[in-house]
């Protein structure tokens, strides 16, 4: 109860952050993009991380409304990173199940790319199955209309939720995240490496990129690249940054 009451004025306190990990591009070895992370700055609690607070704006539903400042605050750091000069990179943000299913999400995202003036193809929305297929009709208008903002989207942990294959097919998808639990023992495990790659198999016969998440090694690197995955993320590379420090990583970047 601490916790919710705490959370209830950490809006209007500013003490939400994002921090950005970096994802780098396979082919290239370039950072072609981040994904924005929720961090709390918890008075008298230093830096909270997701895990001990998320279930908690869910189940109250706070993470509709603190769902729309992280799409806004994503869509302003973009135009902060541009008239810095920083290279682009498009921002990928986590949209929970009950925003996809209560929230206004159209209404959001164009609220946010106007205010801001950014191109639209820079922001990504990260999606899990349980969300997708909650209601998959009402999904396939939704990303439609996502879509047809110019926004980018991918399914988030992509393989631990259900997602039937005959919507997979209809939902206009740009990307799937590999879930950690295929990558971890990927090099020595050889039914996760089959359901890896599956997946890229699967996701670049239907025209869609494919990332894998939770790398922390240069074996799992290797192999990803070796069978074609399209990108990765993971602490093999760089963990969640604040602002300054990732356009800082990106300078140096090739
Ligand atoms: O950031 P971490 O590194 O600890 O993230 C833990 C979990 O919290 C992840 O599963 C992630 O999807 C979720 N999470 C992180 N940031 C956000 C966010 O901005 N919105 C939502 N809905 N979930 C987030
Ligand atoms: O569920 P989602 O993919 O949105 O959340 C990303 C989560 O994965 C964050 O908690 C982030 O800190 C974590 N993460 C990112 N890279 C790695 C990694 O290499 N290993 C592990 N164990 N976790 C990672
Ligand atoms: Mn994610
Ligand atoms: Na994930």
């Amino acid at each position: 109860l601490d916790l919710e009451l705490a959370l209830r004025s950490a809006l209007e306190g500013e003490q939400f952050v994002l921090h950005y990990q970096p994802k780098l591009e396979l082919s290239t070895g370039r950072v072609c993009g981040v994904e924005a992370l929720l961090r709390w700055h918890r008075p008298g609690h230093g830096l909270v991380y997701p895990a001990e607070f998320v279930p908690v704006l869910e189940e109250t539903g706070m993470v509709v409304r603190i769902g729309e400042w992280i799409i806004d605050e994503a869509c302003r750091q973009i135009a902060e990173w541009q008239e810095e000069g920083v290279r682009e990179l498009r921002v990928a943000v986590n949209v929970s199940s009950r925003q996809f299913v209560e929230g206004d999400l159209e209404g959001v995202v164009r609220a946010a790319l106007e205010r801001h003036g950014i191109e639209p193809g820079l922001l990504e929305l990260e999606l899990t199955e349980s969300a997708l297929m909650t209601n998959a009709e009402r999904t396939i208008e939704v990303l439609e209309r996502l879509k047809a903002l110019g926004i980018r989207i991918a399914i988030d942990d992509f393989g631990t939720g259900y997602s039937s294959l005959a919507y997979l097919k209809r939902f206009p998808i740009d990307k799937l995240k590999i879930d950690i639990a295929f990558v971890r023992d990927i090099v020595t495990n050889p039914d996760d490496a089959a359901i890896a790659l599956a997946i890229i198999s699967m996701a670049h016969s239907l025209h869609m990129q494919v990332i894998a998440e939770g790398v922390e090694t240069r074996a799992q690197m290797a192999y990803l690249r070796r069978h074609r995955c399209d990108e990765i993320q993971g602490f093999h590379f760089s963990r969640a940054l604040p602002a300054a420090q990732l356009a800082q990583l990106v300078r140096k970047n090739r």
